[in-house]
């Protein structure tokens, strides 16, 4: 029991620094070396927060060791090595998984027993490390699990930013955005690298040299500093690294007269504009020098981590001179959506300007390394830079993207007279005389060896559509890579009851590192004591998370009702309205309904949550909405009983680890064809949480591996939605009833004051974008609200329902994350296993 109490570690236990040890004492005097040793704190004290640091820097030593030894093994083997570039790694906390991949639960829940502490307790008091947005950013880090696990040598690259993913509170007023200090103490799981520095410059001029070879000159330089953090494999020895940089200036650049003479600013100002690169994720880019700050982070990661590739390439063959031909023999570089493009044109720079490439050899060794994985198809999410901006702050790149764009002109002109008249939609440059631009997706698949989607829905409408006119040119560039997500967060160690249960009926705990085996459930679903424990172990899931809602929101929820859950960033296409809507009209027909009548439903807790971007005002009025229904359908004694409807604020990794295996229905509701993949999906599916959900995205094929019995499917498909489009567009939409309850409930105010004008109103009128209901939330309402119906009746019947739930879990085999990067190893990136002896 942990004893809050406590100021200091227990006498009894000896100090000693024991990095590897096993014993749960010697483990306990390695902690409390750390506290003493490596203090961070005042040392009377060692209360939670001071044992967190302590047992996270013994897990840290164990690491280290193995981390060293894995650098060391791949410098002599010299193996092809994957550099995952990403603006966003969503790492969630790393106590738990470093424990849980290493295998030492037992061991240091024990020696924190003998500490006075609880190891649950402990890990709550980390921080998440939150450098991501949303799915993009999450895939990244299951990612770097599963490299790690299949000893796939593979690094990430990222920012090391100082305030991830803002924090989000719910006042009167809606979702509010703190900045999220996950340093403001310090991060015990990163190391920095101080003999690792390369110079990034900005801005400046192209100089000829009297060779007729070009240099990029003058602007303004800053450092790119390496941390890093170790990523351990689940039972192995292999541990990669994620590499963030961190922008500096250095003490050249610090004028000590204008310092001393009372101009403090003008004095830092170098430095000041370093700390601007690394201070956010995705700074609002409404302004000018916003677009130019979020430019300059793009160009910082690829910058730095491809000096850094490259230095490597060659320390690994010191002494001997290689020759570049080898270089796409040895780096596989991966572009996570076009954020880090840039690389590109870069990587030429490099070869040509640094070591004297010409341009062909150069193009070959770029266009053989990388590889661009697209996530969306949404228009405003397709990176246009302004030729303007790129010009000034990166004038050499403007030069061989304007090079590139030309030498594919000249050969689709010669190869593809058949395609002439789609050239100017092909190629890079946008000569648009209004606001000429660069489009970083064309200069991704004109230059990369591969294009991936996330879903094969997804791969294949960028086949057929964003896509379609490249792929008459290289047929063979285009693959799927559907997404995945490591079962090592995501059951393993986020539900222990269930994963217990799991491994007795399967009589092995393989299935955490081959996920195909869950089928092996199949067979004993309808068994009545299988039944039994899992129904017990959700039970039990459903508590814990009851018990977060009550500490984060003050509201009492039923463990006994059916616990429905949405969560993921608020975006109209993710229809989070679909749902609120939804659960307006159920509260409309409650309170329409006999007691006896309400005493024979099915009584539901519907929990939203996810953040709105600060400036997608559409988006905040759906927070409001949520949280405004929740105040009123939570207060009123006719209803409350059979209806609850919460906004889960702040929704992050470990918020997630609570609600996911908690959840028994979760809703992905996108309308068909704008949702890429999905990760959640997964995420639900694998803990036995049955999905509400449109044919999109990855529901496609968790339909297909669950059984279309186990999945609650409604709405437009995706081929339907253009046509949809066009009959509203028309005047042939014709609203359900129902449809119009809802709405209008909410336009009379029945919660509250706040004016849902606007965003009722954009459901209205003609169709187009970002107005007249583009997302088809009128057409998909009536099917949506029949499905819920069922959802209600299957629940009743709950030896149907936990069987059905049984066999979702055993379904979700192919959306382990190591079938992706296994797929992507063998497919893509061409690398194999450099297992650690
Ligand atoms: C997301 C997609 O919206 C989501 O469907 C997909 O599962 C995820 O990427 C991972 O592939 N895209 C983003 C983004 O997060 O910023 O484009």
């Amino acid at each position: 029991k942990s004893n809050g109490s406590f100021n200091k570690t227990p006498d009894k236990i000896p100090v000693a620094a024991h990095p590897l040890a096993e014993d749960p004492t010697d483990i306990a005097s390695n902690i409390k070396y750390h506290s003493q040793y490596s203090p961070h704190f005042s040392p009377i004290k060692f209360e939670p927060e001071q044992a967190y640091y302590a047992a996270a820097e013994s897990v840290r030593d164990r690491l280290i060791q193995q981390w060293n030894e894995t650098y060391l093994h791949y410098h002599k083997v010299d193996p092809k090595q994957t550099y995952y570039l990403s603006m966003e790694f969503l790492q969630g906390r790393a106590l738990t998984n470093a424990i849980g991949n290493l295998d030492i639960q037992d061991a240091y829940s024990s020696a924190l027993n003998k500490l006075g502490h609880e190891l649950e307790e402990i890990t709550e008091q980390e921080k998440d490390m939150a450098l991501g947005n949303g799915g993009l950013g999450r895939l990244a880090s299951c990612f770097l699990d599963s490299m790690a696990t299949l000893n796939l040598p593979a690094w990430g690259y990222g920012l090391r930013y100082r305030y991830g993913l803002f924090k989000q509170s719910i006042s009167k007023s809606g979702q509010e955005e703190m900045a999220e200090d996950w340093l403001e103490k310090f991060s015990p799981w990163e190391v920095v690298r101080h003999d690792v520095v390369f110079p990034v410059r900005f801005f400046g001029r192209v100089e000829v040299l009297p060779t007729g070879s070009r240099k990029w000159v003058d602007g303004e330089v800053l450092q790119a500093l390496a941390y890093d953090i170790p990523i351990p494999g689940y039972k192995t020895k292999n541990t990669n690294s994620l590499r963030l940089w961190e922008a500096k200036a250095s003490a050249q650049d610090f004028n000590l007269f204008q310092f001393n003479d009372g101009q403090y600013q003008s004095a830092a100002e170098l430095h000041a504009r370093a700390q601007q690169i690394c201070a956010v994720l995705y700074p609002g880019d409404a302004t000018e020098e916003g677009k130019l700050l979020r430019l300059k982070q793009q160009f910082f990661l690829c910058s730095a981590s491809l000096q850094d590739i490259i230095s490597r390439f060659k320390e690994r063959k010191e002494g001997t001179k290689r020759e570049w031909s080898e270089f796409p023999t040895k780096v596989a570089v991966q572009l996570n959506d076009t954020h880090p493009t840039l690389a590109i044109p870069e990587l030429m720079r490099l070869l040509m300007d640094e070591e004297g490439l010409g341009w062909d050899e150069a193009w070959d060794v770029t266009s053989r390394s990388i590889a661009y994985t697209n996530h969306t198809v949404l228009p405003e999410a397709l990176e246009k830079w302004s030729q303007v901006v790129m010009s000034k702050l990166l004038p050499r790149h403007m030069e061989i993207i304007e090079e590139i764009d030309k030498r594919f002109i000249a050969m689709i002109k010669s190869t593809r007279p058949d395609l002439e008249n789609k050239i100017s939609d092909m190629r890079i440059l946008d000569h648009n005389p209004n606001k000429p631009v660069v489009r970083m997706a064309n200069l991704c698949v004109v230059s990369g060896h591969t294009v991936n989607g996330v879903a094969q829905l997804h791969s294949d409408i960028l086949k057929a559509e964003l896509f379609a006119d490249y792929v008459s040119i290289w047929p063979n560039k285009f693959q799927n890579k559907t997404n995945g997500i490591t079962p090592r967060r995501w059951l393993r160690f986020c539900s222990p009851e269930l994963s217990q249960i799991i491994t007795k009926w399967l009589k092995t705990d393989k299935w955490v590192t081959n996920l195909d085996l869950l089928v092996g459930l199949r067979e004993f679903a309808d068994n009545p004591e299988l039944q039994a424990e899992w129904e017990s172990a959700k039970m039990a899931n459903k508590q814990r998370l009851a018990q977060y809602i009550l500490k984060v929101t003050g509201e009492t929820i039923d463990p006994n009702t059916l616990f429905d859950i949405q969560v993921k960033r608020i975006h109209e296409y993710k229809r989070q309205l679909l749902n609120i809507l939804g659960a307006v009209y159920r509260y409309k027909k409650l309170k329409e309904m006999s007691p006896e009548e309400r005493k024979a439903t099915t009584p539901r807790t519907i929990m939203i949550g996810g953040k709105a971007f600060a400036t997608y005002t559409n988006a905040k009025r759906i927070v409001k909405l949520v949280d405004d229904v929740g105040a009123v359908v939570n207060t009123d004694p006719e209803v409350n009983e059979y209806l609850k409807v919460v906004f889960v604020p702040n929704y992050n990794v470990s918020v997630a680890e609570v609600l996911i295996p908690g959840s028994e229905v979760s809703q992905h509701i996108s309308t068909a064809g704008m949702e890429a993949s999905g990760t959640s999906n997964m995420k639900f599916a694998l803990n036995g949480c049955l999905i509400i959900g449109t044919l999109d995205g990855a529901n496609v094929e968790i339909r297909e591996e669950v059984g279309e019995d186990n999945f609650f499917l409604f709405g437009a498909t995706a081929d339907q939605v253009p046509k949809l489009r066009k009959d509203r567009e028309n005047g042939l939409f014709k609203p359900d009833p129902r449809y119009e309850e809802a709405k209008e409930l909410i336009r009379s105010k029945a919660f509250g004051n706040y004016d849902y004008n606007p965003l009722l109103d954009s459901l209205e009128g003609n169709s187009g974008y970002g107005r007249g209901d583009y997302f088809l939330v009128g057409h998909d309402f009536p099917t949506y609200i029949d499905i819920q119906a069922k959802v209600d009746e299957a629940y009743k019947d709950r030896k149907r329902w936990i069987k059905m739930s049984i066999l979702s879990t055993a379904g979700s085999g192919k959306f382990s994350s190591d079938r992706t990067i296994s797929q992507y190893a063998k497919e893509i990136w061409k690398i194999e296993a450099c297992p650690v002896p």
